[in-house]
């Protein structure tokens, strides 16, 4: 049944201060915006969405840089309704195609830089505006000339949802075929994000420094959720900096990052314990933190950093605790509300301690399901409603959770994921490429760096320059491999399958001294 109780947003503003003068946003050098902000903006753009005829399920992609009005915008979506869909800012024009024609959005909001390009990119969709970092643009200017011209008015009334009501959409590539978008609920999202603030103690005293994208899963509904379920507050950067963190690290109370936050602050030369005396938690997620980083981090500051483990699909599932051991190279126990599960290749469950197999989830916290591909979301569940992770794990006797590796062939780098099949598609298109293999080798900055293996029909004719320069053209930045490498042939195994394995073992340094 419908309810304004299944809005995301009426969980939020649950847990907002009640004076809602309280600072939600500190973006430094005075520039503040409080929980009124966020309530007045909202509502005024959720009335004005409304006016336009946007209909609750009605998408709404979003491609800009982070700024306080991100927020606005993504609370306004939630209030009426409306699917929120954010792009990572580097997608490129085939990446965006492609996302605009599979998520079919009725509203596009984009960067007044790229307005040409989505111009272009959106025909036939019913609304273009133009978001820019410094908040300017046509959407909140054409909302202010709506509320002058009197064709809206202030405040909005949150709307009730159904239960599972779709909040946001956000894609991942694939292993196979075509990128998915994941649908995740409001109760998906709300499940998650008041668990969160219990397993790691959020109050409204709590400062988190918030240098991560907005526009995944760990910048968005985990650090932003658990500051608005808990009326906190955000002392806000527009992206990770190592100065601007140094600089800020003593204003907060938590930390949130991916581990190349923390192996890039451990290299600072004035990081120091004095600097974080008053933070009381460190938080890492999205790629495995090296057991070395933890201890550095711990050697450097006293602090143990907790890390804890989640994906776009499901959310958060795993955590080590805030009181009670953390360990190293583990992501902890399952929160409240998840269930996790080894299983073997044929999803028989391995009960024995420390077996390895393919790690399962069921909760709450898991999407809903992949966008308009039933199928594959049938493939990814099982019978009793375990989501398949992908991920290879094991269990230790006291129930935290480790993950050895991932049967998908994915590649964590800087918490970005790349997926070599996507990689891969682009090179064997290039003339003069016969066949490619992407494979994920040690990187020191990022984890993880890809490195693109080719067979070229004549190698004096391609230099790995002409490779990079062409995938530049048409991925996002961070896709691009660190390195070409030319070889004659690819090593097969008796299937005829490519071994990456052996790539990766025989390129497993090729990246360990670039910066
Ligand atoms: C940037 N570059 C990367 C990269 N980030 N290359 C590989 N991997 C990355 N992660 C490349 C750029 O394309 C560019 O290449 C060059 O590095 C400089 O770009 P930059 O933008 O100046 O880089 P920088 O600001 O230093 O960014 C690095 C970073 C950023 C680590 C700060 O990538 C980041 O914020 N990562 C966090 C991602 C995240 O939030 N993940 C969570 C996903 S949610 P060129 O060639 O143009 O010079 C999820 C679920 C969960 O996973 O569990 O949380
Ligand atoms: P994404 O699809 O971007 O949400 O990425 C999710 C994937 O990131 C998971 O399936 C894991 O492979 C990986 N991941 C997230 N957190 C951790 C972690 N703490 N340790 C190891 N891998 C992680």
């Amino acid at each position: 049944m419908k309810s304004v109780e299944n809005n995301l947003y009426r969980i939020f503003e649950r847990h907002f201060p009640e004076s809602r003068e309280a600072v939600l946003i500190d973006a430094g050098g005075g520039e503040r915006y409080t929980y009124d902000d966020a309530e007045t903006q909202s509502a005024l753009l959720a009335q004005y969405f409304t006016s336009l005829g946007l209909e609750p399920g009605d998408r709404i992609t979003v491609q800009v840089e982070k700024s306080p009005q991100f927020l606005w915008l993504y609370l306004a979506c939630l209030r009426a309704g409306l699917v929120f869909h954010p792009l990572n800012t580097a997608y490129q024009r085939a990446e965006l195609e492609y996302f605009i024609a599979d998520a079919e959005p009725a509203a596009i909001i984009c960067d007044t830089k790229k307005l040409p390009l989505f111009t272009e990119l959106a025909a036939g969709i019913r609304h273009l505006f133009t978001l820019d970092s410094d908040g300017t643009g046509s959407l909140f200017q054409s909302c202010r000339d709506s509320v002058r011209e009197g064709q809206i008015a202030h405040g909005f009334s949150t709307r009730a949802l159904e239960p599972d009501a779709l909040a946001a959409l956000l894609y991942s590539s694939g292993t196979t075929g075509r990128p998915k978008g994941i649908m995740l609920s409001h109760r998906n999202l709300a499940a998650n994000a008041e668990v969160l603030v219990q397993a790691w103690g959020f109050t409204s005293a709590d400062r988190l420094l918030h240098a991560l994208p907005v526009f995944h899963v760990h910048g968005l509904f985990v650090a932003i959720g658990c500051v608005l379920a808990s009326g906190a507050s955000l002392v806000w950067l527009p992206k990770f900096d190592v100065a601007q963190v140094l600089e800020r690290l003593p204003d907060a109370t938590v930390f949130m990052g991916v581990p190349t936050f923390y192996t890039r602050l451990l290299q600072a030369p004035t990081f120091s314990a004095g600097l974080v005396s008053g933070m009381r938690l460190f938080i890492s997620g999205s790629a495995p933190l090296l057991a070395e980083t933890f201890n550095a981090f711990k050697a450097c500051t006293g602090h143990v950093i907790l890390e804890r483990y989640g994906m776009t699909e499901t959310n958060m599932n795993t955590s080590n605790p805030l009181r009670g051991e953390r360990k190293p190279g583990t992501v902890g126990m399952p929160l409240p509300g998840v269930e996790v599960r080894v299983v073997d290749e044929n999803g028989k469950v391995l009960g024995d301690v420390g077996a390895v197999g393919n790690l399962q989830v069921k909760g709450k916290n898991v999407f809903r399901g992949y966008w308009r591909m039933p199928e594959k979301t049938a493939e990814d569940f099982t019978g009793d409603g375990f989501f398949n992770t992908g991920d290879k794990a094991s269990i230790d006797s006291d129930g935290y959770v480790t993950i050895v590796g991932r049967s998908k062939d994915m590649i964590i780098s800087g918490g970005l994921n790349i997926y070599p099949k996507e990689i891969e598609a682009v090179i064997d298109k290039i003339d003069g490429v016969v066949e490619s293999a992407v494979i994920g080798v040690e990187h020191p900055d990022f984890g993880e760096g890809a490195v693109a293996v080719v067979v070229a029909q004549s190698a004096e004719k391609l230099a790995a320059d002409d490779i990079i320069t062409r995938l530049k053209t048409s991925l996002a930045a961070f896709k691009v491999p660190k390195k070409v490498v030319f070889v004659d042939e690819l090593p097969r195994n008796a299937m005829g399958k490519v071994q990456k394995n052996v790539l990766r073992q025989r390129y497993a340094g090729l990246l360990k001294l670039i910066q």
